[in-house]
């Protein structure tokens, strides 16, 4: 038999040892999901905290099961290293780590690199390697694909390739890992016989693409598509506010109609690891071939402004009451990129919070699921929830909108609130207090 051959014979018997490298978001409910169909799986976080939790069956992703890793770990199914020793051991090499933006906007593949680089002189025959972090059309082929060629082995005889985008929505309760339907580009025929025989041990639903830049675009378009939609809305939300209008009951109108609109809404910002970066991977890839993204640029300048434009407004809230920025207390309400998620990568909070300290006033934040924000810019810890506390405060700002709020008590103890999420719009008494995005 062939090395594909063995492999797919190993992926089918459930013998193939999965490796996994980088368990965040993507990684870690990966790897537990191909542990609990029976593989071994050995993953690599160069994190050694992160590590050695795993390893003792403590979970850190809202969206795995403790109770699911712990079972896999004492089962001896996953286990967690922070070097690239055991790359010989895997059959199958999964590439899940961050693929962020420079501080101009440029992709950054430093991790990507580095990973294949130390992977390469590991590499033996009989191995497939996916990458799954999102990146611009290309990068398998012409940055992974030769690094792993320096090995001296043949690709689709002695090694594959594949690029499977991860589609995974923090937070989603409906959409896991196992059934989001997922893309699948190889770099030959053989590549894509052996990554369908590897994911759909797991996967319910395959989506093979002609090739990994199918796979590399199709995602990219797909967080590109939100992050044009949300600019849209945001648009919406300035215009309205020129015009006096509530943009919360024209968008509400709008997405009555039964067909062709889909439900977005306006915000302070867009967070996360995603919408607000990978546009612009594609962006800057498109450049090569003389293309000008015009979407993705506006939107990207859109969906920037929204912080800025809150600060403005939170100060002509202010103002109508009398009270200069430099003089009032405000509480940001909820600091994670966005609702019922603990993340505040991005998070247009933290914008929204520097730039009103930069107009003096003293700034406090709560929220549930964020114990302290701290970054190059700002250190704070959570600070408490309660009436006394709201009382101390000029205006609150609901920057996201977590489920486990009260909202009419909060707007019961508050003096005045800027609802930028309309997080508030069940609560029914004192709604001369809000103003609204
Ligand atoms: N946002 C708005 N208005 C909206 C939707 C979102 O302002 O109508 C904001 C959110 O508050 C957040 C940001 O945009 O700050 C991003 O929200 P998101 O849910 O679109 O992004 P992520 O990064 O949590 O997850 C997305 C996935 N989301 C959905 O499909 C619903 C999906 O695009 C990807 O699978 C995932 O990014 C990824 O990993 O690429």
């Amino acid at each position: 038999m062939n090395c594909k051959e063995i492999l797919k014979y190993k992926l089918e018997k459930k013998t193939a040892v999965a490796g996994v490298v980088g368990l965040g978001y993507v990684g870690l409910p990966f790897a537990v999901e191909k542990a609990k169909v029976g593989f071994k799986v050995i993953a690599i976080e160069q994190n050694p905290v992160k590590a050695e939790k795993i390893n003792r069956g403590q979970n850190y992703i809202a969206d795995v099961s403790d109770d699911e890793l712990k079972d896999v770990v004492r089962r001896g199914l996953l286990t967690s290293v922070s070097g690239f020793d055991r790359v010989p051991e895997m059959d199958v090499i999964v590439i899940c780590v961050p693929t962020p933006l420079s501080i101009n906007l440029t992709p950054d593949l430093q991790y990507v690199e580095s990973v294949t680089r130390s992977i390469m002189p590991k590499l033996r025959p009989g191995q497939l390697i996916t990458l799954e972090s999102t990146t611009y059309p290309g990068t398998t082929e012409e940055i992974i694909l030769p690094i792993l060629k320096q090995s001296g082995l043949e690709i689709e005889r002695d090694f594959f390739l594949a690029h499977s985008p991860e589609r995974v929505d923090p937070g989603n309760l409906r959409y896991s890992t196992k059934n989001t339907n997922k893309l699948l580009g190889a770099v030959g025929p053989a590549s894509l016989e052996v990554a369908i025989a590897f994911y759909q041990q797991t996967i319910e639903n395959l989506v093979p693409l002609s090739c990994p830049r199918a796979a590399e675009l199709a995602k990219v378009f797909e967080n590109t598509f939100r992050a044009v939609n949300i600019a849209l809305v945001n648009e919406m939300t300035l215009l309205c506010d020129r015009m006096g209008l509530n943009v919360w009951e024209i968008l509400d109108a709008a997405f009555t109609k039964p067909f062709g609109i889909m439900p977005f809404y306006p915000g302070p910002g867009v967070g996360g690891h995603c919408i607000p970066i990978d546009p612009h991977y594609l962006e800057w890839k498109a450049r090569e071939y003389n293309f000008h993204t015009h979407f993705i640029a506006l939107a990207g300048e859109i969906n920037r402004k929204m912080p800025e434009y809150v600060k403005d407004k939170a100060i002509r809230i202010l103002n109508h009451s009398g009270i200069a920025a430099s003089q009032a207390r405000i509480m940001v309400l909820g600091v994670a990129y966005k609702k019922d998620v603990e993340d505040e990568r991005e998070s247009p909070a933290i914008e929204i919070i520097r730039l009103l300290k930069k107009e003096g006033s003293d700034l406090i934040y709560h929220d549930p699921h964020v114990n302290r924000l701290a970054n190059c810019e700002i250190d704070m810890n959570c600070s408490p929830l309660n009436a006394l506390t709201l009382s101390s405060c000029d205006l609150v700002i609901i920057a996201t909108d977590h489920s486990n709020i009260d909202y009419q008590w909060l707007v019961d103890n508050s003096l005045r609130i800027f609802d930028t999420r309309n997080a508030a719009c069940n609560v029914a008494r004192g709604r001369n207090k809000i103003t609204l995005l």
